[in-house]
């Protein structure tokens, strides 16, 4: 099945369900007869990128590597799907100057008070307890994107909806 070649970017705060959406945005995808691939912390953080941290510095490293393998996959055909905070605009931006349309960026803007009920990983308490500095949100900066491809306000609407919603936004931009 001819596809277009995509890197689809998620970005948002820690919590805010990206990783969840992009999971079962890239089911859909298969079912649909695409092939994609899933880039986000689990599968590269523990590897390529176990090198690095979550100062500035390592942050945008961390961000310009993703970036370099997303690009590989591009050239291979594949429908690349990134969830990462990625919390600087200068980076992203810099993705989509160098990889144009075939980049999507979408913004999961789920409020921080809701990220903050959720916390997954005990991320908030952490930071609210002082054993935790840098927390993205609260003491690290994340800057929104100004005009992303695709704003998801996920806090509404199940996991489910939101990428059935978020599907319905992708699929005219699938077709060669
Ligand atoms: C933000 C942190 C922090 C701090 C640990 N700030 O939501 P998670 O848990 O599962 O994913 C986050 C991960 C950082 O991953 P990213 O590669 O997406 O970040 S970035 O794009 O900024 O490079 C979070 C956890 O690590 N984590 N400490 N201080 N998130």
């Amino acid at each position: 099945k001819g596809q277009q070649p995509l890197i689809l970017w998620f970005t948002g705060l820690s919590g805010s369900g990206k990783s969840t959406l992009a999971g079962l945005l890239e089911m859909r995808l298969h079912e649909e007869g695409f092939h994609t691939f899933l880039l986000d912390g689990d599968n590269v953080r523990s590897g390529l990128n176990r090198d690095l941290g979550l100062s500035a510095t390592d942050r945008n490293e961390n961000i310009r590597r993703i970036g370099e393998v997303a690009g590989l996959f591009l050239d291979a055909g594949i429908i690349t799907l990134c969830a990462f905070i990625s919390p600087c605009r200068k980076e992203r931006d810099a993705l989509r100057k160098r990889f144009g349309n075939q980049f999507v960026e979408i913004h999961v803007s789920t409020p921080i008070d809701l990220c903050r009920e959720r916390d997954p990983k005990g991320l908030y308490a952490r930071s609210d307890n002082g054993l935790l500095t840098g927390m993205t949100g609260v003491d690290a900066p994340y800057e929104a994107p100004e005009s992303p491809e695709i704003t998801l306000e996920a806090s509404h609407a199940s996991s489910e909806e939101s990428a059935r919603l978020l599907f319905t936004r992708i699929a005219p931009l699938l077709q060669r």
